[in-house]
C-alpha cells in the first residue's frame, strides 16, 4: 500500500491559495471562505498551519462579515450560514474566535430559525438539515446554543428521519450520507443522540462500503473520497465504526492521491481538488492514520482545537 504524501499535499494546498487566476480559484471565488476552511483544516491536521500568514487570513475573513453579523463566501458577496460557520471554524483553528462579537454573529443565526425548528440558509429561505447542523455547530462553538429553541431544532431533525434509519434534507427526503452526518452531528452536539436507531443506521452506513474499499453516499452510487468523512464520522458518533473494513478504506483514499503534484481526488486517477484533499486527509485522521492530528467527528475541527474552545480558562 502507498503512503500519505503529506508534504506534497501541503504544497498543493498552498499553491491553490496562491494561484488566484487558476480555474479552481475562479470557480471557487464565491465560496472562498468555505475553501479556506477545507484547506486550512487540512494543513492543521498535517501539523502545518504555520505555512500560511495568519494575519492575512484573519484580516480577509473579517472583511467577509456583513452588517447582519453573518459572513459571505468572499468580500462583497451575500452572507450565508455556511460561510458563517467556516469563518468561525477558521478563527477557531487560530485560537481567534474571541475577536468576533459573538452576540452579533449568533443573532444572525438565531434570526434564521423557523417556527417548526428548522433553519434557513440565508434570507432567501431555503430549508435543509445542513443548515440545522451549521446553526447548532456554530452556536455551540460561540457558546450561544441557548439562544435558539434547541428542542424544536431537534424535533425538526427527527422529523427528517427515515424508515431505513437515515436522514434526508427535509421530511420525507431520501437518506443521504451527507445529510446523515449533518443530522447525527447536530444531535450529538445538542446531546440528543438517543433519537438515532444506532444499529439500523449503522447497518445502512456500513453498507456504503463497496468492493474497492471506498464508500458511496447512498445505494447504487459510485464511491467518493468525501464519503470517507460523511460516513465515517457518523459511524464514529454512533459507535459502529468497527462495522467497516478500515484497511480497505485507507487503501482507497491513498490510491486517490496525486503522488507527483499532491492533492486527493474523488476516485483513483481523477483530477484533485481542495474539497477531496480535505475530506481524504480528514478521513485518514478518523482512521487514526499515523502522523495526523485527530479530528472531532461532530465539530469537524482538530480535537485539540475543540478542547481549547470548551476547556481553556480565558
Ligand atoms: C463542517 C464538514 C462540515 C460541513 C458543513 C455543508 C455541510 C455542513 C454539509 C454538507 C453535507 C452534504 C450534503 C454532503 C454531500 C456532498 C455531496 C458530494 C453531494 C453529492 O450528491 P450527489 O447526489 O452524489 O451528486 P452521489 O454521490 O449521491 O451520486
Amino acid at each position: 500500500m502507498g503512503e500519505l504524501a503529506a508534504d506534497k499535499h501541503v504544497k498543493y494546498i498552498i499553491s491553490v491559495e496562491k494561484k488566484k487566476d487558476s480555474f479552481e480559484s475562479v470557480v471557487m471565488e464565491h465560496l472562498r471562505l468555505n475553501g479556506a476552511y477545507w484547506g486550512l483544516t487540512t494543513l492543521d491536521i498535517l501539523g502545518k498551519l504555520d505555512a500560511v500568514d495568519e494575519e492575512d487570513v484573519i484580516s480577509w475573513i473579517l472583511k467577509c462579515q456583513d452588517e447582519s453579523g453573518g459572513f459571505a463566501g468572499n468580500i462583497g458577496h451575500d452572507p450565508h450560514v455556511l460561510y458563517t460557520l467556516s469563518a468561525v471554524q477558521v478563527l477557531a483553528l487560530f485560537d481567534k474566535v474571541d475577536i468576533l462579537d459573538a452576540d452579533k454573529v449568533s443573532n444572525y443565526i438565531v434570526g434564521l430559525q423557523n417556527e417548526d425548528g428548522s433553519f434557513s440558509g440565508d434570507i432567501w429561505g431555503e430549508v435543509d438539515t445542513r443548515f440545522s447542523y451549521i446553526a447548532i455547530c456554530c452556536l455551540s462553538i460561540l457558546q450561544r446554543l441557548d439562544k435558539i429553541n434547541v428542542d424544536k431544532a431537534v424535533e425538526y431533525i427527527v422529523s427528517c428521519k427515515n424508515l431505513d434509519g437515515g436522514f434526508g434534507c427535509t421530511p420525507g427526503g431520501e437518506s443521504h450520507s451527507g445529510q446523515i452526518f449533518c443530522c447525527v452531528g447536530a444531535l450529538a452536539i445538542a446531546g440528543a443522540l438517543h433519537h438515532v436507531d444506532k444499529d439500523l443506521l449503522g447497518w445502512w452506513l456500513c453498507e456504503r462500503q463497496v468492493k474497492s474499499g471506498g464508500l458511496n453516499g447512498r445505494p447504487e452510487k459510485l464511491p467518493d473520497v468525501c464519503y470517507s468523512w460523511w460516513v465515517l464520522s457518523s459511524l464514529i458518533m454512533i459507535d459502529r465504526v468497527h462495522w467497516i473494513n478500515k484497511d480497505k478504506l485507507v487503501k482507497f483514499i491513498l490510491d486517490c492521491q496525486d503522488m507527483e503534484n499532491g492533492g486527493i481526488s474523488d476516485r483513483p486517477d481523477d483530477a484533485v481538488d481542495v474539497f477531496h484533499t480535505y475530506f481524504g486527509v480528514a478521513g485518514l485522521s478518523l482512521l487514526e492514520y499515523p502522523g495526523l492530528k485527530p479530528i472531532d467527528p461532530a465539530y469537524a475541527l482538530p480535537v485539540d482545537v475543540v478542547n481549547r474552545i470548551f476547556f481553556s480558562k480565558k
